[in-house]
C-alpha cells in the first residue's frame, strides 16, 4: 500500500488532523487467507478490509446499472457513460432522485448482487452458520464537493433490536480513493463501542424497550457517541482515524461496535458510490425494524 501525501480531509466542516497520532491507514486483508486468521483479525481490529473480494467487473456492472437508473433525475453529465459516474452540473430533480433510488434498492438485480453467492458463502463460513441478509439495504452516492457526510457512529445504535453479532458489508461501487470520501474508521473503536454500549445500557435501564432501541432516544446525543466532530473524537479516545484507497472489488466488513464516518468527496468530477448491507446468523435475534426495504423516512 502506498503511503502518500493527502489533501486536508474534511467531514461536515471539521478537518481531520493529519499527524501520525491522529491519522493512519486501514490494514488490508487477503480474502483467501485462512478463515481462522480472518476471524482473529476481525476480533482484534473490529473490521476486515478484504481486497479484491469481488471480481471488479461485477462491481462495475452494478455501478453502471445504478447510474443508468438514476440518470433521468440529472445526476450525471449528459451523454457520459453511466459507469463513469461523472456528476452533472445542472440542478438535480430531488423528488425524482429519491423515487428512483427507492426503486433501485428494490430491484431484483441489486438484491441479487447483495445475495451474491460469494458473499453469503463467505458469511456462512465466517459466522459459522446459516446466514440472513437484512432486507433494509442502502445505496449512497456522494456528489463532488458535498457538504453533508455520514457522521461518526457505530451501527448498533440503529440496530439495537437484534443481535450485536450483526456484521456490516460496506462495498464501494467503483474506486473510492481517500480523496473521494470513503469510510474512515476509528482505530480500536470496537472496544470503545462495546464499553459505550454497556454504559448506554446502564443509563437507559429505566427506558421502555421501544425507547431503548430507538437511535434517537433522549440519551443518545448526550454522551457524544454519535457526532460530526471527528478530530475531537480522535482526541477524546486518543486514537487515529484510518483511511483507505478503496478499489472496485473491495469489501470492508465491520462490527456493530466499530465507529466509522465518511469524509467529503474532493474529486472534481466523479460521484462516490457505495452500498452498505448487513448479514447475521439466521438463528440470532433479528431487528424487526430492518425487515423492510429501506425508506428515506424510516428514521433508522
Ligand atoms: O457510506 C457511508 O457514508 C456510510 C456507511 C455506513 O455508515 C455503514 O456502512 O455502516
Amino acid at each position: 500500500m502506498t503511503i502518500r501525501t493527502l489533501p486536508p480531509l474534511t467531514s461536515n466542516g471539521y478537518t481531520l488532523v493529519d499527524t501520525p497520532r491522529r491519522l493512519g491507514w486501514l490494514v488490508p486483508s487477503d480474502p483467501h487467507a485462512p478463515l481462522a486468521s480472518l476471524q482473529e483479525q476481525y476480533r482484534a481490529q473490529g473490521y476486515l478490509w478484504l481486497k479484491g473480494f469481488f471480481d471488479p467487473a461485477t462491481i462495475v456492472a452494478v455501478r453502471r446499472r445504478y447510474f443508468a437508473a438514476l440518470a433521468p433525475c440529472g445526476l450525471l453529465q449528459p451523454g457520459s457513460d453511466p459507469a463513469d459516474g461523472l456528476a452533472g452540473t445542472a440542478p438535480i430533480d430531488r423528488g425524482l432522485h429519491d423515487r428512483l433510488l427507492m426503486e433501485f434498492v428494490r430491484t431484483a438485480a441489486y438484491e441479487a448482487f447483495c445475495l451474491h453467492e460469494r458473499l453469503w458463502q463467505f458469511y456462512e463460513a465466517f459466522l459459522d452458520g446459516a446466514v440472513y441478509l437484512h432486507k433494509r439495504k442502502i445505496v449512497r452516492s456522494t456528489q463532488p464537493g458535498n457538504t453533508f457526510n455520514t457522521p461518526a457512529h457505530y451501527d448498533l445504535i440503529y440496530l439495537r433490536g437484534g443481535t450485536d453479532s450483526v456484521v456490516t458489508s460496506w462495498i464501494p461501487l467503483g474506486d473510492v480513493p481517500v480523496e473521494m470520501g470513503g469510510l474512515v474508521y476509528l482505530e480500536h473503536s470496537d472496544r470503545m463501542g462495546r464499553s459505550l454500549e454497556a454504559e448506554f445500557a446502564a443509563r437507559n435501564a429505566d427506558l421502555a424497550p421501544e425507547e431503548r432501541i430507538n437511535a434517537y432516544n433522549k440519551h443518545m446525543g448526550e454522551g457524544g457517541w454519535v457526532g460530526k466532530d471527528l478530530p475531537a473524537m480522535a482526541e477524546r479516545f486518543d486514537t487515529r482515524w484510518l483511511v483507505a484507497d478503496y478499489e472496485a472489488g473491495d469489501m470492508v466488513v465491520h462490527s456493530a461496535y466499530m465507529i466509522h464516518a465518511a469524509t467529503s468527496n474532493l474529486h472534481p468530477t466523479t460521484i462516490r458510490l457505495s452500498t452498505d448491507i448487513r448479514y447475521q446468523r439466521v438463528r440470532d435475534e433479528i431487528d424487526a425494524r430492518w425487515t423492510q426495504h429501506w425508506s428515506l423516512n424510516d428514521m433508522l
